[in-house]
């Protein structure tokens, strides 16, 4: 990887001030634990796609109906992401240009509803997402916004209410998915519930498309109309978003992606999400997305025993929710608190919240990224022995949790090559 220690050699000449935040960044990450269940540790060869000449590159359009010249080689990159994605989840039609997840949404909303049409979306507090109708962002500005919720008791989707509210409320379009619910979903009742009120169906399955595409959750696209995701979140790709589409949809999602919402596609992300797409469709993935879910289980068990609330009891994907209802903390404050020994985690709401979003209740953590890294299920217990006596504020819990952030992260280093100078160990799928 030449290429990028030379690029990074020129960066570091030409504005040494941007090349040293690089720099810091590599060291936060080096030194530290990603808790955060919407990031990951993408490969080096997806880091090389998106520093690549492909970013100078105008393209708008689709291969071979371009508006610009010079399209020869970026149309076949844009061609082996979009048949690629495909591949990976069975889908009739895929669009690789939404630069981000909220705007996979809007196109989805551009094609599919006219402004001020009826969308049933979950609630944003009961780990919903802002684009699914949230009253500030364009989604529930341009179109009626209603909500279901998850069980108060159970912390899980109840499907009755799902069903009564969408009787109540007749949408046009339903959206199933969520930030922060750690249980799987059943997106066949969605669908069901869907048809029963003449809706379309939308899954935006941003957090769990890893899984998906692995196989271990189950898959919305035999189910839904459209299905959308970002590329970053358990995909380990670069930031970015992409829409699926049945085989009637498919054109209206072109459409609706360009010119309805984006002008130029940033090619060099395609060429990134082709690389990452690839890495999905390698056997070594299936496993590693086992094991994300493994962990995660493994950590909710082990702070079950210590004690902590989790809501829904525990998990089935990559993330859990920590309930800090019972505990003199604030999910702010754990945040912060963990933050002092190199976990980085999320303050999240949860159902009931009663604090507002920048503060909360609750604390979001999931296993992607420290998967990635290299973690197992014997590492889970230490960490919830961390989280724990965090939360409980137990005496020594930062000697002991800086300890094993130490110890853990100069065992498992990452991306030294990349921003340092002993070679490759990105440990995704240990050592590409
Ligand atoms: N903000 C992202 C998350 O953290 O889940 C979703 O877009």
């Amino acid at each position: 990887m030449s290429f990028l220690s030379s690029e990074r050699a020129c960066l570091e000449k030409e504005d040494p001030e941007i090349a040293g935040l690089f720099a810091k960044e590599a060291k936060r990450l080096q030194d530290g634990l990603e808790l955060i269940a919407s990031e990951n540790v993408a490969s080096p060869a997806v880091l090389a796609a998106l520093s690549s000449v492909f970013s100078n590159k105008y393209a708008e359009g689709y291969p071979g109906k371009r508006y610009y010249g010079g399209c020869e080689w970026v149309d076949p990159a844009e061609e082996m992401a979009r048949s690629r994605l495909k591949r990976l989840f069975g889908a009739a039609a895929a669009n690789v240009q939404p630069h981000s997840g909220a705007q996979a949404n809007q196109s989805v909303f551009l094609a599919a509803l006219q402004a001020g049409d009826r969308i049933l979306g979950m609630n944003l507090s009961h780990g919903g997402h802002l684009t699914h109708g949230f009253k500030l962002n364009a989604s529930g500005k341009l179109y009626d916004a209603a909500f279901y919720g998850v069980d108060e008791v159970t912390g899980q989707i109840d499907f009755n209410r799902v069903r009564e509210a969408a009787r109540q409320h007749q949408p046009q379009l339903i959206i199933a998915g969520a930030s922060a619910y750690p249980r799987q979903i059943d997106f066949k009742t969605f669908r069901e519930i869907a048809d029963e009120v003449g809706a379309k169906l939308l899954v935006d399955m941003a957090h769990i498309a890893g899984l998906v595409a692995a196989g271990v959750h189950q898959s919305p696209v035999p189910h839904a109309q459209f299905v959308t995701s970002t590329t970053h979140k358990t995909l380990r790709g670069p930031r970015g978003g992409v829409v699926l589409a049945d085989e009637e949809h498919g054109v209206a999602i072109d459409r609706a992606v360009f010119p309805g919402i984006q002008g130029g596609p940033l090619m060099h992300v395609i060429a990134a999400k082709a690389v990452a797409f690839g890495e999905a469709l390698k056997p070594e993935f299936r496993d590693h997305a086992v094991q994300v879910v493994n962990n995660a289980k493994a950590l909710a068990a082990a702070l079950v025993d210590s004690g902590v609330h989790l809501v829904s009891g525990g998990t089935d994907n990559h993330l859990l929710l920590i309930d800090l209802r019972q505990s003199s903390f604030s999910g702010q404050e754990i945040e912060d608190r963990l933050a002092q020994v190199g976990l980085t985690v999320n303050k999240n709401t949860v159902p009931g919240e009663t604090r507002s979003a920048m503060v909360t209740s609750g604390v979001r953590i999931g296993t992607p990224a420290i998967t990635t890294r290299g973690l197992v299920e014997e590492h889970m217990k230490p960490l919830a022995g961390v989280i724990s006596d965090c939360i409980a504020d137990v005496e020594g819990w930062q000697e002991r949790g800086r300890k094993m952030v130490a110890e853990l992260c100069s065992s498992l280093p990452l991306y030294d090559g990349v921003f340092g100078s002993k070679g490759y160990a990105w440990n995704g799928q240990n050592n590409i």
